[in-house]
């Protein structure tokens, strides 16, 4: 059994190779919900929806978030009404925000609705949400204002520089069922190449997992979202710098060498393999450009074998 704890983007295209490497059955994704948030009413989960839309093979791609093959009617109709539509939920990414939605005011959990769209769209991973209560990450931006996750990253499109993040409600919350108990009984846990910060960060912070984790350290991989010092994608080396962590590997390492015991690091920061253990976090050096499914492929198998596990 593998448990993978999945941010956005670059976590669902690492789960498309992990997937690969083993059997759907054997995979348990932890997913963030920190980024999760209320539009129109509707309670929206962006990392758990992309986790989801990826694995089902349903995912835009290019865009990196929501469905292919998307419309956008209801934006449309929306924004004629003056309507707020900077945050995009397009015709059918709608029906899963409105189906969680309705689930959730009639008593369901995150956790119970998270399982039926993942049953309905035929994704045989097991999807956790990390937690079914609320932990909501609030980012304090330069200018000393506070704004949610999705006001940073999308209204303001993640062009101004913070200061702090926290994830409030973090201390108040429990893992959801099923978490601690997958990341005790995993033969290994792959922390996938999400933003260390606010992707990985939100699962760290709740309640045990940390603990969870780094009692089994040894058998604990981590994939850097960090190549030669840049994200592959979205603003983790910015944000990193700007909270006064190294935008590197070795910052990432030292994010990690509580919980993990290696790291998977790109062949070019090899030069930085050396610095990288001596935070304490074995150093592995593979290609981490996931630019098809078999390089993502290749990929998870380089870090299931780094920890001699499954499939490695
Ligand atoms: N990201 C954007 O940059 N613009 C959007 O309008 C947008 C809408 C959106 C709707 C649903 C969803 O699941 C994700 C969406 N995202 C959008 C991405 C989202 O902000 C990020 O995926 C995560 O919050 C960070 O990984």
């Amino acid at each position: 059994m593998i448990v993978a704890l999945a941010g956005g983007v670059g976590a669902a295209r690492f789960l498309r190779g992990l997937t690969r490497a083993v059997p759907p059955t054997q995979v348990t994704v932890v997913s963030n919900t920190a980024d999760d948030d209320v539009f129109h009413g509707l309670h929206v989960s962006p990392d758990v929806d992309t986790v989801v839309y990826t694995l089902a093979g349903l995912s835009d791609e290019e865009r990196g978030w929501g469905l292919a093959g998307e419309t956008w009617n209801v934006m449309d109709a929306l924004a004629a009404l003056g309507g707020g539509t900077w945050f995009r939920l397009g015709d059918r990414d709608l029906a899963t925000h409105l189906l969680r939605s309705g689930r959730l005011r009639s008593g369901a959990t995150l956790s119970q609705v998270t399982a039926e769209i993942a049953s309905a769209l035929g994704v045989r991973v097991r999807v956790l949400p990390m937690s079914d209560d609320p932990v909501q990450t609030r980012v304090e931006l330069a200018s000393g204002e506070e704004v949610s996750f999705q006001d940073y990253f999308v209204r303001l499109a993640h062009d101004v520089p913070i200061r702090g993040i926290r994830f409030a409600g973090v201390d108040a919350a429990s893992p959801a069922p099923g978490v601690l108990e997958s990341i005790a009984a995993a033969d290994v846990v792959v922390i996938c190449p999400s933003n260390p910060i606010v992707s990985i960060g939100p699962i760290l912070a709740l309640p045990g997992v940390a603990a969870g984790l780094s009692c089994r350290r040894d058998s604990v991989v981590a994939v850097s979202p960090i190549v030669a010092g840049a994200a592959v994608k979205g603003p983790a080396a910015r944000m990193l710098a700007e909270l006064g962590i190294e935008a590197s590997v070795s910052g990432v390492a030292g994010v990690y060498a509580e919980v993990a015991g290696t790291l998977v690091v790109d062949e070019a920061d090899r030069d930085l393999a050396a610095e990288v253990e001596r935070t304490g976090c074995r150093c592995v050096v593979a290609p981490s450009l996931m630019s098809s499914p078999a390089a993502a492929e290749r990929l998870a198998r380089v870090a299931l074998d780094a920890v001699g596990g499954p499939g490695g």
